[in-house]
């Protein structure tokens, strides 16, 4: 295989070890998970220069607190997310392409902030079961992981947007959601009303995933000068990957998923991705680590042939 051309050339990983935007716990163990798994390894045999950071330290859970907030652990997220940014941004400025590993998806505020304050038009393909679209006003769980992608287009309140730095650099001209297949009904309004691209798995299944991919990458690299993509892991079928906190039925298929990270391996715009929301608790004999420990190496590079 070639390397230097087609391979991102020098990877800072960092762990989040963050369940508090979710409901099930599990999720704070994702981090190590793929290491157990092999991820660093596997990106070094790419012939990426790998720099692992560790997770990020946290501070300890609070005592089960009694919820009247509809941003459920609001503190402790900022502060992860803060600590995220931080790490999006030295990563940059040291020449580094950041690979942020969850943890919970809230984690993706602080990734799309730091992207903002260096890039001037950034393009977002998110790809989830769920629309991660909810504000602090549509929110049925109060859980923040499900707003995460609506913040990071500058929806919402204050709260998350304000605290976590202006995103004048994302349109949501450029923002693209692939796989969604579970949206609560006022998140559905919003994201219709919304100039965000949304491709259903109906669309998948209708189109094929090379045809949307062709699509969403012309949508979020044309014009931008930024390609960010945050994959949350439950965008796969269940039955491909079981380890993850909320799982959808009626999801990607193995090669649908690898496809459309090898396409996002060839678009020069591409400079940050995290890979959120596995759960080791609930995997069976590490498939859903070791799948997208592969899926992180598609889109850095890894080709069959
Ligand atoms: N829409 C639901 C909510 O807001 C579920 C969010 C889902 N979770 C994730 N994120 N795993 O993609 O609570
Ligand atoms: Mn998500
Ligand atoms: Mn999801
Ligand atoms: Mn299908």
């Amino acid at each position: 295989m070639s390397k230097k051309d087609d391979v991102i050339g020098k990877v800072r990983i960092v762990g989040v070890p963050l369940d508090l935007g979710a409901d099930r716990r599990g999720i704070d163990m994702g981090p190590d998970a793929l290491r157990n798994d092999g991820l660093v390894e596997a990106l070094e045999k790419l012939g990426i220069d790998v720099q692992d950071t560790g997770n990020i330290m946290l501070p300890p859970r609070p005592p089960k607190k009694k919820y009247d907030s509809r941003l459920k652990n609001y503190e402790e997220v900022i502060f992860a997310c803060q600590r995220v940014r931080d790490f999006v941004g030295r990563s940059i400025a040291d020449g580094y392409f950041p690979l942020v590993i969850g943890g919970d998806h809230s984690i993706a505020m602080g990734t799309t902030a730091a992207l903002s304050t260096f890039y001037n038009k950034i393009g977002i393909i998110w790809i989830d079961a769920h629309g991660d679209f909810n504000t602090e006003d549509t929110t049925i769980s109060g859980n923040i992981h499900g707003m995460s992608f609506a913040t990071s287009c500058g929806r919402g309140s204050k709260n998350l947007v304000g605290k976590l730095g202006v995103r004048t650099s994302v349109s949501e001209a450029n923002c693209v959601l692939i796989g969604a297949r579970d949206l609560d009904p006022l998140e559905r309004e919003l994201l219709k009303k919304s100039n965000v691209t949304v491709f259903t798995m109906r669309d998948i299944d209708e189109q094929g995933m090379h045809k949307i991919m062709k699509k969403a990458l012309k949508i979020a690299c044309d014009g931008t000068d930024a390609l960010h993509v945050s994959f949350d892991i439950d965008v796969m079928d269940p039955m491909e990957a079981p380890g993850v906190g909320t799982p959808v039925q009626g999801g990607m298929t193995y090669r649908e998923a690898h496809l459309a990270m090898e396409m996002i391996s060839e678009c020069p715009n591409l400079k940050s991705l995290e890979v959120v929301e596995l759960n080791p608790i609930l995997d069976r004999q590490n498939v859903t680590g070791k799948l997208a420990i592969g899926l992180i190496s598609s889109a850095f590079g890894k080709k069959i042939l």
